[in-house]
């Protein structure tokens, strides 16, 4: 699972005394998936909203995904589930997707009450080359005659819309270890343990099994059939992972993903500012190492089922407005993903749903909220970009140790020569530039943005003295800007090309920079913005205006 380095690396932060050094050591690098490390979690209510149906498909969204998948190779694997799995009924009658009925005392965002109906599998059918999983209901469907009915009716709809190369996995319950404790009223009683969940799960899946053989049994053939579980909440919780795991929950060799959860902390949560909880480098390494120590209790050697985050964003409860919604939230998402490939996570599902403050865009209008691509998608598609196309060139991932809370920096190097692709540095010092960082107006009394110089020694290898190197920016106004944001110059905004990258006229184009003759290469990054020193583009195609880098 680890693939160790041989490269070395100097990074000096040229404007402070700190030197940063780690020569002479090997950095651990690890390798992500080839296949769709970037990839997304959707809410079960919203999915509708998301991909559309036959009649409307969502060509928007698909836009956004494709976006994705030219830059690495696969659009990102979709995980439909959330809470709202744990409550969907079926209803044969209902001749639309999804009737949702909210009560406000448990949750204004999503639904409790949920009936779907036949053509809510229609919107598998939306998105071209794109590998969905199905998220069954365990809650209802291991306690109550219609919930069990419910598993019946939905496996032949489910395996039939994902039975055309478009099935990524099978999920059975979402959180179980808080269905005895959760805010959105408990489903199990304070008895429920490690060993009362694995007996259900056991059991549902047997039947989803034996349901598949009668209604898809093609999909039983060639290692297609799998589950990602146990879907935990976190770590910590009232079940907890290893003993689930002890008491037998892969009985039957069929858990394909370990899939585990993970927020930094809570929308509501009293003293969560953006610079103190999400764009601390040290805050968000402990939330991801937490799974990491979890995991190898259940495997010493890292290597076993393959783990990943099945669902994660910053801040649960839907995130804050003015936190989850900013370019800071789009730093802290690309800090998060690198650092979680760099310790061994496989692939990461970033979570969201109609009218969540952090989702990474918002597919149809609502009184809520306007349509439109959110900050959150431009730290996505960064993240991809300095992956690059994994199914031609995996990459591994090494995290660079910086001094400070506020700075991270990753390289990514080919998986098959070792050689250094891409260097990231992501400072995160926040910089506001709306009124008292409310997001809205613009600040009065601005102070000079900060400009920091990072430093690497990039000898020792194939790169020379004197080679020109192609950079990359994600930048916007400021931490608090929620508009205004753009990748390598382009935007992704619903409103220029339906969510296809447009190049602003004023963007900087073909910015590079030359290795010096000690080999070390120097980059400037302003406060609240991430630059890519990318040795694999071309960048002379790049100077004489020929080329571009999408
Ligand atoms: C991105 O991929 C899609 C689907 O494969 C393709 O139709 C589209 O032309 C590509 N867009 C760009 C800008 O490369
Ligand atoms: C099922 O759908 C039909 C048609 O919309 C409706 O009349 C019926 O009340 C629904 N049943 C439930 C339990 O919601
Ligand atoms: C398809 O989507 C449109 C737009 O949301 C909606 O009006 C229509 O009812 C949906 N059709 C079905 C069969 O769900
Ligand atoms: C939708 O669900 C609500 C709550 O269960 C129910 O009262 C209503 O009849 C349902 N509507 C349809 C069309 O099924
Ligand atoms: C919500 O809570 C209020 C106050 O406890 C209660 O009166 C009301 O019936 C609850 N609503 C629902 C839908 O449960
Ligand atoms: C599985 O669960 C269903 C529904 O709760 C129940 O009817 C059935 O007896 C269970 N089967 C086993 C083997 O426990
Ligand atoms: C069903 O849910 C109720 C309410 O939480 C609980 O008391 C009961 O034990 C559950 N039964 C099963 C089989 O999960
Ligand atoms: C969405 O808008 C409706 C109507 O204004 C409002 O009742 C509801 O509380 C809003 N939901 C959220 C999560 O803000
Ligand atoms: C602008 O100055 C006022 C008064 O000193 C201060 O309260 C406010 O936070 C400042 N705003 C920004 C964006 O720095
Ligand atoms: C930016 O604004 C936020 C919200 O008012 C404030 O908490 C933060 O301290 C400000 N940051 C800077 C660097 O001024
Ligand atoms: C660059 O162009 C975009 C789109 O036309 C515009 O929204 C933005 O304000 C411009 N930025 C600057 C710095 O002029
Ligand atoms: C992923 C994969 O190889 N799927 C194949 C499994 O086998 C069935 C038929 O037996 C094929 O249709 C699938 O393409």
């Amino acid at each position: 699972m680890r693939a160790q380095i041989a490269y070395i690396l100097v990074a000096a932060a040229g404007t402070r005394a700190a030197k940063y050094s780690i020569q002479n050591s090997l950095i651990t690098a690890n390798q992500p998936f080839a296949d769709a490390f970037v990839s997304y979690s959707i809410e079960f209510s919203s999915f509708p909203d998301f991909a559309g149906n036959n009649s409307v498909p969502n060509t928007y969204s698909n836009n956004l995904l494709n976006n994705i998948g030219n830059l690495t190779g696969t659009k990102p694997y979709i995980r439909v589930g959330g809470n709202t799995q744990d409550y969907a009924l079926y209803n044969s009658s209902l001749d639309y997707a999804l009737n949702g009925t909210f009560n406000y005392n448990l949750s204004s965002d999503y639904p409790t009450t949920i009936f779907i109906g036949p053509s809510y599998f229609e919107s598998y059918a939306q998105w071209p080359d794109v590998k969905f999983s199905h998220g069954f209901n365990l809650a209802k469907g291991a306690n109550n005659s219609a919930g069990w009915q419910t598993l019946l009716d939905t496996v032949p709809l489910a395996c039939q819309a994902l039975s055309h190369g478009n099935l990524y996995m099978w999920e059975y319950g979402n959180e179980p270890d808080l269905y005895s404790t959760s805010s959105q009223g408990p489903v199990r009683p304070t008895t429920w343990n490690e060993s009362w969940y694995v007996s259900q799960w056991l059991n549902g899946t047997q039947q989803i099994k034996a349901s598949l053989q009668q209604s898809c049994p093609q999909l039983l053939a060639n290692g297609t059939y799998g589950y990602l579980a146990p879907s935990f909440a976190g770590v910590g919780n009232h079940l907890k992972l290893p003993a689930t795991w002890e008491a037998g929950l892969d009985k039957d060799q069929d858990i394909t993903l370990l899939s585990t959860h993970n927020y930094i902390s809570g929308a509501n949560v009293l003293g969560v500012t953006l610079q103190g909880t999400l764009l601390n480098h040290s805050i968000t390494k402990n939330s991801v190492n937490a799974h990491i120590t979890e995991y190898e209790q259940i495997f010493p050697n890292g290597s076993g089922v393959p783990l990943i985050f099945g669902e994660t964003n910053s801040l649960y409860n839907e995130g804050r407005p003015g936190l989850s919604n900013t370019f800071g939230a789009a730093l802290w998402g690309v800090d998060f993903n690198l650092y979680s490939a760099s310790v061994g996570i496989k692939r990461v599902h970033m979570h969201m749903g109609t009218n969540y403050r952090y989702g990474s865009w918002q597919p149809i209008e609502t009184v809520n909220a306007t349509i439109g691509t959110k900050a959150p998608y431009y730290g996505n598609i960064a993240v991809a970009a300095f992956l690059g196309n994994t199914l031609k060139n995996p990459v591994s991932i090494a995290e660079i140790p910086l001094a400070d809370d506020t700075e991270s920096a990753y390289a990514a190097y080919s998986a098959a020569s070792s050689e250094l692709l891409r260097t990231m540095v992501i400072n995160m010092n926040t910089y506001n530039t709306t009124l008292d960082g409310s997001g809205l107006g613009e600040a009065t009394n601005l102070t000079a943005r900060t400009v920091r110089v990072y430093t690497f020694d990039v000898g020792g290898g194939s790169i020379q003295p004197g080679d020109l190197v192609g950079v990359q920016r994600l930048s916007a106004n400021g931490s608090d800007a929620i508009t205004g944001i753009t990748w390598d110059g382009y935007s992704f905004n619903y409103e220029l090309d339906e969510g296809k990258p447009v190049r602003l006229a004023n963007s900087t184009l073909g910015e590079y920079v030359v290795v010096k003759n000690d080999s070390t290469i120097s980059i400037g990054v302003p406060d609240s913005s991430a630059a890519v020193l990318n040795f694999a583009l071309n960048v002379s195609a790049l100077v004489n205006g020929t080329g571009g880098s999408w």
